[in-house]
């Protein structure tokens, strides 16, 4: 069995294959067009088509240093040198999968786990503590949210109208407050009522370096101090139609905090789905849940296999 049949056959079995086809559609529409040069012409693996090769991958939101990478591993793998389209992108595929590497990403988890999603407004971060206030809960834990956006205006009453609708628990800040006062009173209402998770929306801010960073540690300190080892994860909520810039958004909040995961959010609304290699290539990062669309359902787990297989092949398949 090749491997795309192999993919193909595990992909089709999973509940977020449909997730996955129509959140990466224009990802995957545009990435096969990019491609389509391959068809042309190419039979013999040479520096012009690795060149040609380079550029789709670049336009693809993959970025340079990423995408020479792919070039490189590519270049070894081919041990023949006369190709077809087929087998092009059997080896770009396998490339891309090798230049991502470890895709496996454990919770630590504290009692209760706390999680703090970070990152510049309008990115996505209260639906997706929204969303992932869902997910968890269905999966048998009790989830408080927090409402720790005091700065925007509506921005608490925003969670809370999601947590009533999904029938969540949410500790409410009041608007102009501290934050940090915030997520106290959230951990410590969670401690004293027996919380599995508890899921801090942040606010959103476009600050200054230094305020961010001070904000950020304030917060961080206040929550290990109410609960050993809290905050167990800081995700990062990118919206991916910002593509490379997103990537400068993320060192920023990198060298203000300790992030250890990424959600990338609008998928569905954008063909530069290849930022996501970039990503985990040159930040070190790795994605934790990608937003495939709008509804509850579709913020899913990062699965590179499905990414890859939804980039690559998705676009032949009927949606
Ligand atoms: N299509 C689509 N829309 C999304 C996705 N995730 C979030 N959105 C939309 O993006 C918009 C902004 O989302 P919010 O969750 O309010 O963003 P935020 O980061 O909390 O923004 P601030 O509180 O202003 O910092 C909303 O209209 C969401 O419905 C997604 O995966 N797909
Ligand atoms: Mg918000």
């Amino acid at each position: 069995m090749g491997f795309f049949d192999f993919i193909k056959n595990a992909f089709f079995k999973k509940k977020s294959s449909k997730y996955y086809l129509s959140g990466f559609r224009q990802t995957s529409r545009s990435f096969n067009e990019k491609l389509n040069f391959l068809r042309k012409g190419y039979t013999v693996l040479n520096d012009a088509f690795l060149e040609e090769l380079m550029i789709t991958l670049i336009q693809s939101d993959i970025g340079v240093s990423t995408s020479q990478k792919i070039v490189d591993i590519l270049r070894k793998k081919a041990t023949n040198k006369n190709i077809s389209y087929d087998d092009v992108k059997t080896l770009l595929y396998e490339s891309m999968t090798e230049v991502y590497g470890d895709a496996t990403y454990t919770i630590k988890e504290g009692s209760p786990t706390v999680i703090f999603l970070v990152g510049v407004n309008g990115s996505g971060k209260t639906t997706s503590a929204a969303k992932l206030a869902a997910k968890y809960t269905e999966e048998g834990k009790k989830v408080l949210l927090v409402a720790a956006d005091t700065f925007r205006a509506g921005a608490i009453e925003q969670l809370a109208k999601w947590a009533k609708k999904l029938r969540i628990e949410c500790l409410e800040g009041k608007e102009n407050s501290d934050p940090s006062s915030v997520i106290v009173d959230g951990l410590r209402y969670a401690k004293e009522k027996g919380f599995d998770l508890v899921l801090c929306d942040t606010a959103g801010r476009l600050q200054n370096k230094t305020n961010l960073m001070n904000e950020l540690s304030k917060m961080k300190r206040v929550a290990g101090r109410e609960i050993p080892g809290a905050p167990h994860a800081v995700w990062l909520v990118i919206d991916a139609t910002t593509g490379q810039n997103g990537l400068s958004q993320a060192s920023v909040f990198m060298e203000a905090t300790d992030v250890s995961g990424i959600i990338l959010t609008k998928m569905d609304g954008t063909a530069k789905g290849g930022v996501i290699l970039a990503i985990k290539d040159q930040l070190k990062v790795p994605v934790v849940y990608v937003g495939c669309g709008e509804s509850v359902e579709a913020l899913r787990e990062f699965e590179l296999d499905s990414y890859i297989y939804s980039i690559a092949e998705g676009i032949n398949y009927d949606r």
